[in-house]
């Protein structure tokens, strides 16, 4: 099992300033890897995550920026995979062009990632949701994650599978779906 600490030093090393600012990465120079205060070059917003607690990194990604990676479908990966029951951030980035979000639903016994039924409008039926990250820069539910921002939500969740999903219109048919177990830790 991975420990959470070290992704959350990840997230954090990854994001050194404070507030909610986004800069064109065009503006980046070469000098960028080196310099300090000038040429930032990703959104910078610090989640806010219980450092008693596991945090999990979800990758949001889709036709423009991944396409290398994934041949350019739409995708959605949990890192790590497995963590221990109690207090869980998830902290989603959208590595994207388009809009995305991130909700946690629970996984039936039996039951495999992608399997949800879809509505007429291409999302899944929420019921049972254990929350959400749908607001950049913010803790919680919006109006979505704009390419290049980072959401996060903070939730207690017990031992068992979950289906980390986008569910904007059709995204979660275009794959935007992965399973994160939680373990009892004993
Ligand atoms: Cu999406």
């Amino acid at each position: 099992m991975v420990r959470a600490g070290r992704v959350l030093v990840a997230v954090a090393s990854a994001a050194v300033l404070t507030g909610c600012v986004t800069v064109n990465q065009q503006q980046a120079g070469p000098g960028m890897m080196h310099g300090r205060g000038a040429g930032v070059v990703r959104s910078a917003c610090t989640p806010t995550v219980d450092p008693s607690g596991a945090t999990v990194a979800v990758m949001l990604g889709d036709g423009g920026m991944v396409r290398r990676m994934h041949g350019g479908r739409a995708m959605l990966r949990v890192v790590p995979a497995s963590v221990e029951a109690g207090t869980v951030t998830l902290v989603a980035r959208n590595m994207g062009l388009r809009t995305h979000e991130l909700v946690v639903l629970p996984l039936a016994p039996g039951a495999s990632v992608g399997e949800l039924p879809q509505g007429a409008d291409g999302s899944v039926d929420e019921t049972g949701s254990l929350g959400e990250a749908s607001a950049p820069c913010a803790e919680g539910a919006g109006d979505g994650l704009p390419s290049g921002s980072v959401g996060w939500v903070t939730l207690d969740l017990s031992a068992g599978r979950y289906e980390v999903v986008c569910n904007l219109p059709h995204h979660y048919a275009a794959g935007m779906a992965d399973e994160l177990v939680v373990t009892d830790g004993s």
